[in-house]
């Protein structure tokens, strides 16, 4: 086991509302790896409940997030798809890991007081703590590569710094054990494409999110074409017409988000949109984004709402993911504990 697989592993939590940013930044990413690496993806219900979850949403919207991954086109035939609180490793690395950060990294962490804001005495540990859960989830399967929006990557620093914190504080134990280049590898963010970060379509200068209490604010990937329609008319713009060429977007964030939507919608670049679209106004290309988002999100939301009718089916694939993660995870963790020194029964 001194050898790294090429794995990826992602996750998504179910808290609802799951929007284009999380398509464009994440889901769309993780179909793209299936043809290169072996993958592991998963619904990170455990991180969900950092904030209080209503348990019958909680499930619905497990359901929901693993139907959107297989209407989006992962196939669990091939890759592993299951719910984190299936795998207790998930939580036993994580109180390791608690154990390794340091709390000066963790008060670093942008989510934590964007999240939390003036409220922080009233957040959950978990909420906290999250970013060494999150380092657990990758590092649990000695993950290499990790698909995330531009919102993550601080996060997957730290589960760096983790990773290399760990093999440096048990590198005796570790060569003992018969690794001879560290434990854990330093797993990769991979933070690609044109919609790396998806705004908000009422203000071009915060993120596209679930818990935004505006749902004109985003693209849900259950929307109708109707919805989609009002929501793309009502998104804020301003009165110039588009310019020709991406520095022309500069200062423009409502502007840059729309084009950057298309562009990743499309397969295409920036530039290629403001080709076709330069000098053009907002009545002309937003009836064109109202058409290539209904084109592109109408048939997986249909497909979404289609599986997430048949319980039976989606309930199996993520207990038959769950039981192929847990033969990754175990014997990673079986390791570290050794690594650590924990007596084990034989
Ligand atoms: N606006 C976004 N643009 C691009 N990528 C995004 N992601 C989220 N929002 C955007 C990416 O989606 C993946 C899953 O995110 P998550 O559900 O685990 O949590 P999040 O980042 O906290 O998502 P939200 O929608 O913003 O939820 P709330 O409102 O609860 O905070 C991640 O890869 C993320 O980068």
């Amino acid at each position: 086991m001194t050898e790294q697989t090429q794995r990826v592993f992602s996750g998504v939590q179910p808290t609802g509302n799951l929007h284009l940013g999380n398509y464009l930044g994440a889901i769309k990413r993780f179909v793209e790896m299936q043809d290169s690496y072996e993958c592991i993806y998963c619904v990170v219900d455990m991180h969900a409940i950092t904030v209080w979850q209503d348990p019958q949403e909680l499930s619905r919207n497990t359901r929901e997030v693993t139907a959107a991954y297989i209407a989006a086109g992962i196939k669990p035939d091939e890759h592993i798809i299951f719910n984190q609180s299936q795998v207790p490793q998930h939580a036993e690395l994580a109180w390791i890991f608690n154990c390794v950060a340091r709390m000066g990294w963790l008060n670093r962490m942008t989510q934590f007081k964007d999240k939390a804001g003036k409220n922080a005495e009233n957040s959950s540990v978990g909420l906290y703590a999250y970013p060494n859960l999150m380092a657990a989830d990758i590092l649990a399967y000695r993950a290499t590569h990790v698909p995330v929006g531009e919102d993550q990557k601080q996060h997957l620093e730290l589960a760096r710094d983790i990773a290399q914190k760990f093999n440096n504080d048990f590198s005796k134990s570790i060569k003992q054990a018969g690794f001879k280049d560290g434990f854990f590898p330093q797993p990769e963010p991979l933070i690609l494409g044109e919609a790396t970060r998806v705004m908000s379509l009422k203000d071009g200068s915060k993120k596209m999110s679930k818990s935004d209490p505006s749902d004109l604010s985003r693209l849900n990937l259950l929307d109708d074409a109707e919805t989609i329609a009002r929501k793309v008319k009502k998104a804020r713009t301003d009165p110039d017409a588009l310019p020709s060429e991406p520095k022309g977007l500069d200062g423009r964030p409502e502007a840059a988000n729309l084009v950057s939507i298309y562009a990743a919608l499309s397969d295409q670049t920036t530039a290629d949109v403001l080709n076709e679209y330069g000098g053009q106004q907002f009545s002309v290309f937003k009836p064109a984004l109202v058409d290539l988002a209904v084109e592109k999100l109408g048939p997986m939301g249909a497909e979404m709402k289609r599986l997430m009718d048949d319980k039976t089916y989606i309930d199996g694939v993520l207990a038959k993911g769950g039981e192929q993660a847990r033969a990754i995870a175990e014997p990673i963790m079986d390791n570290v504990k050794r690594i650590v020194g924990f007596i084990r029964a034989k």
